[in-house]
């Protein structure tokens, strides 16, 4: 069978949609940095949607570590097809990446493109975990830190490229870029200037104040629920496309990505392309980690607990959903310092809605990684809010005992935890017995995630409730807990 790329794209069936534009007449203007599946289903196609109108925001797509999406696309010239899951699947092939590089391979390539003058938007999807942060500071102890911060002109880590590239461009008197964080995280702009500016201080001051002063980091908000490829999906769109695609991605319809305002250089027209351009980020993001993704997290631990495999599975076990629903309205949103205009409400039922979409298969196991670095930006500030207001934390802190549960229960059946702090995790397993207060005092130990709680009597006391509630673990257990907590949706 033959390959999708430049020679194949011509002779596609008529139903597949594909780049409105041509690919030769681009240039880039942006380079991303963590070119998976994410950005590939939702940034990527935002950019494929403008590039018609405005042929200077073609994408590099920088991978640090692993070739692999470069070695898939490569073949590919860059072109993937994206899945849009519901009902029929309707297929599209994205055109917006004109270039792929790993970072491990060519950081010479990398940094060059990030010193062209012609890119002048730098964005990321790098997961929690790659701003390398301890708390809401940079961990100046985390490896490809500390390694960058001795040879900074050959960096590993992603703020390592963010300020070499920086540093290249104030040397040459070239306008910075600016620094879209498009991440899962509170605040993501405002915590990737802060990682940037304490990595620059570290070992060139100077360099430092100039990117404080010259550099903008907008906050943004991505949502888009994007299970990972699989062959079932490869095959679906070999067989519609009558050539291979190596790596195709599928995500569901609905997409939103609202950027605040506040660029050094200049940017796409975004609005063009269906994103909102805002100056009333902070509400967003908050809403959107802590109505969607607290949810998807508490589906994943007690889910797999049950032994459930996906989110429209859990969302079929009426104790699970009912709880889920109680959690988001009861206990999520009062806590939400909502943007203008924003209904809760609505925003949770559309939310629920997602979540049942049958023709989604987005495996708990994929939402249940990093969950040392998901718990806190997801759930841990709703009970840090509702502590201080002096609201109930009982049903916000089973979601917490049940990943709790769920390591210990990994570690013990020798599954590995993707996780960044896996060997710290499935050690504790092995240190604390069976008694809840220790477990749980194990767990609490974890300054880099708990910190600013863990010496609160209160939350002490309900995560222990929580996770003895919880016995076993086994799924009579959760679903014991689940009916204990008010797994019913009348709020
Ligand atoms: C999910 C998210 O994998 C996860 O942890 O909660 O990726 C979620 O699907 C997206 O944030 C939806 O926008």
């Amino acid at each position: 069978m033959s390959r999708l790329n430049e020679a194949t794209l011509a002779a596609l069936p008529p139903a597949i949609v594909r780049p409105a534009y041509d690919r030769t007449k681009t240039r880039i203007g942006i380079v991303h940095i963590g070119a998976g599946a994410f950005h590939r289903a939702h940034q990527a196609v935002h950019i494929d949607d403008l590039l018609a109108d405005d042929p200077d925001w073609a994408i590099c797509g920088v991978s640090l570590r692993s070739a692999d999406v470069r070695d898939a696309l490569g073949p590919q010239d860059g072109l993937y097809t994206l899945a849009l899951l519901g009902g029929n699947l309707s297929l599209r092939v994205i055109g917006a990446i004109r270039e792929l590089l790993c970072a491990r391979e060519e950081p010479q390539a990398v940094l060059a493109r990030l010193a062209d003058p012609a890119v002048r938007l730098v964005t990321l999807t790098i997961t929690e975990k790659g701003y390398c942060l301890s708390g809401d500071a940079l961990d100046l102890a985390h490896p490809d830190i500390a390694h960058d911060v001795a040879s900074p002109q050959a960096p590993a880590s992603a703020i390592g490229y963010v300020v070499a590239g920086l540093a290249l461009r104030r040397a040459a008197d070239i306008a910075p870029y600016t620094v879209l964080s498009c991440d899962n995280l509170a605040d993501n702009g405002g915590r990737l200037r802060r990682a940037a500016l304490q990595y620059a201080q570290a070992f060139d001051p100077d360099l430092a104040r100039w990117i404080e002063t010259e550099v903008a980091f907008p906050r943004s908000m991505v949502d888009s629920i994007t299970p990972a490829t699989d062959d079932a999906l490869r095959e679906r769109v070999a067989a519609q496309l009558g050539c291979a695609d190596a790596w195709p991605v599928q995500r569901e319809p609905y997409t939103q990505w609202v950027i605040e305002d506040h660029f050094c250089n200049a940017r796409p027209a975004f609005e063009r392309a269906g994103a909102t351009i805002s100056d009333d980020i902070a509400g967003y993001d908050h809403a959107k980690l802590r109505l969607l993704n607290a949810p998807h997290s508490a589906l994943a631990y007690l889910g797999s607990l049950m032994g459930i495999e996906t989110v429209a599975d859990a969302m079929r076990q009426p104790a699970l959903a009912g709880f889920v629903e109680r959690l988001m309205r009861a206990d999520i949103a009062p806590t939400l310092d909502a943007p203008r205009g924003f209904d809760p409400d609505a925003y949770t039922d559309a939310i629920l809605a997602r979540f049942r979409n049958p023709d989604i298969r987005h495996l708990l196991s994929q939402i249940a990684w990093d969950g040392s670095q998901k718990l806190p930006v997801r759930i841990l500030g709703t009970i840090a809010d509702a502590l201080v207001a002096g609201r109930p934390i009982d049903r916000l802190c089973l979601p917490v005992a049940a990943w709790m549960r769920f390591v210990r229960r990994q570690a013990r059946n020798g599954v590995a935890l993707v996780d960044p702090l896996a060997d710290t995790l499935s050690a504790l397993d092995r240190t604390t017995a069976g008694d809840a207060s220790a477990a749980v005092a194990a767990f609490l130990a974890l300054d880099a995630m708990f910190a600013p709680m863990s010496g609160d009597e209160r939350f002490v006391a309900a995560l222990r409730d929580a996770y003895m509630a919880l016995g076993d673990a086994t799924p009579g257990a959760v679903s014991r807990a689940l009916a204990a907590a008010g797994g019913t949706a009348d709020v």
